[in-house]
């Protein structure tokens, strides 16, 4: 049975992943992390929790040590908006932190699996169906901080034998909690306020295709990775894996479908546009598919209608 500590498990991705894994691997084998704890959730109640902030490597040895973890799955980051805002801080959290957890997971032999982003993609790189191996100079300091550790988990497996995977992830669409603070955030905050207030006004302009991935799919990615034959693993760190692929416009028309008054309008924030133009327009993620069995379930128009419904019992 696996010990898997989650760090920054009270952000978006941790929210629903520690309760998920709680559910299959058991909840006391489930220890979730954050540098801070501001409210009781059912995250920090339901099993074990521990204040681990990333940056602190004698923090994240002594939760290892304490529970006798075996796995760490690395959520603590700082995302593409907020990054552009304090670049520096994104590097010591970003880098010093997966630093600091792979040093840890060396000397504990631990796995890690840490999450990278479709923002390693840059200007320079094919924007249609980018390749599992291609171009990767991106333009943000969130963007450098993921490919760099993409590297740094490659060179800990290669160099010291730690078992490192990761997966690409594209723009994340949940329900339970809200993003925090990226360029993709727009395809989250679009249903709350359509069900609210049947319109919304986009940061980002027509015509702007990302891909993007419902969060019950982002969950199995992880669960699915972390549990694959090593020996069917020529990549490691990492995947690109997408579900669908998007524009502002296209996905106003689908919640059109369910809300006919829906309105869109733009005001856009140039800075974060600027992000949104140096990422890929689609992904290619066949190697996923082929090398450990990746198959997203939803697309755009059944995870609209998933969300619309979520969203409504939450919000009434
Ligand atoms: P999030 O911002 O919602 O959560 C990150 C959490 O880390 C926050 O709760 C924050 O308080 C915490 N944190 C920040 N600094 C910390 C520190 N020094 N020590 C401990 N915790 C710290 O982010 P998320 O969406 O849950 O993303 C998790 C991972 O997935 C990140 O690596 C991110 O780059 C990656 N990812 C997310 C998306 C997405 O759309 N959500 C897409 C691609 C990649
Ligand atoms: C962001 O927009 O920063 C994230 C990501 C795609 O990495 N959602």
């Amino acid at each position: 049975m696996k010990k898997i500590l989650v760090t920054g498990a009270l952000g978006q991705i941790g929210t629903e992943l520690v309760m998920k894994m709680r559910d299959m691997y058991g909840a006391n084998n489930v220890i979730a992390s954050s540098r801070s704890k501001r409210k009781e959730t059912e995250v920090t109640e339901s099993g074990p929790f521990e204040l681990v902030d990333v940056v602190n490597a004698q923090q994240i040895a002594d939760a290892v040590k304490k529970h006798n973890v075996d796995t760490v799955v690395n959520l603590a980051a700082i995302l593409s908006a907020s990054g552009e805002a304090n670049p520096s801080g994104t590097w010591d959290i970003n880098m010093g932190g997966l630093y600091n957890i792979l040093e840890v997971a060396r000397e504990n032999n631990c796995a890690v699996c840490t999450p990278s982003s479709i923002a390693v993609f840059g200007p320079s790189t094919p924007k249609e169906q980018t390749p599992q191996d291609t171009v990767m100079r991106p333009t943000t300091m969130y963007g450098v901080t993921k490919v760099a550790g993409e590297l740094l988990c490659d060179y800990y497996h290669m160099k010291f034998n730690v078992d490192t995977r990761g997966m690409r992830y594209p723009g994340l669409i949940s329900n339970k909690a809200l993003p925090g603070g990226g360029t993709t955030d727009y395809a989250v905050h679009i249903y709350y306020e359509a069900l609210k207030h049947k319109k919304y006004e986009c940061f980002l302009d027509k015509g702007t295709r990302m891909d993007m991935m419902y969060m019950p799919d982002a969950l199995n990615a992880v669960i699915q990775l972390m549990e694959a034959d090593p020996a069917k693993l020529i990549h490691r760190n990492a995947f690109n894996v997408t579900a669908m692929s998007f524009d502002p416009e296209g996905i106003a028309a689908e919640i059109r479908k369910h809300i006919p008054e829906f309105e869109l309008t733009y005001n856009v924030n140039q800075d974060i546009q600027k992000i949104a133009n140096s990422w890929p327009d689609s992904l290619d993620d066949s190697q996923a598919r082929k090398q450990w069995n990746w198959n997203p379930k939803y697309d755009l128009a059944s995870m609209t209608e998933d969300m619309l419904t979520e969203l409504k019992k939450k919000l009434n």
